[in-house]
């Protein structure tokens, strides 16, 4: 009898790394995957204290970039105040540099010295 070179059994194909996948029984089945994409950075708007910029243009300030009421605005406002600095809102990179040159513009515009900064948070 003439022996023929016989392969070994290829190894079983893995598992598709996609879904859906078919189980043994046929049906299509949805498995659980890890989440691999991280949520973006965020950054903390923070508002500065100074002995220049009146009350009540921060207030507006804050009212109109940072969509507050008037009784949140002059919250954050008196913290400022009181504490030197206090966030005003959360955002993305963009969305806070955007609401940072928003600020300075209006306070220079007006001619006071209102400082804001962004900072990542976490
Ligand atoms: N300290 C200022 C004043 O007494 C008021 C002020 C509040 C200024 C908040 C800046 O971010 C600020 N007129």
């Amino acid at each position: 009898m003439i022996s023929m070179a016989t392969k070994p059994p290829a190894p079983a194909p893995e598992a598709p790394k996609t879904r859906p996948k078919v189980d043994d029984g046929g049906s299509v089945v949805l498995e659980r995957r890890t989440q691999r994409t991280k949520p973006p950075q965020m950054y903390q708007v923070v508002m500065l204290n100074d002995d220049y910029t009146p009350m009540e243009f921060v207030v507006v300030v804050i009212q109109e970039f940072f969509n507050k009421d008037r009784e949140t605005a002059t919250q954050i406002m008196l913290k400022i105040h009181l504490d030197g600095k206090a966030v005003c809102g959360i955002y993305s990179r963009d969305v806070a540099a955007t609401k940072v040159d928003q600020v300075q513009d209006a306070a220079k515009q007006a001619g006071h010295p209102l400082q804001c900064v962004s900072e990542p948070i976490e």
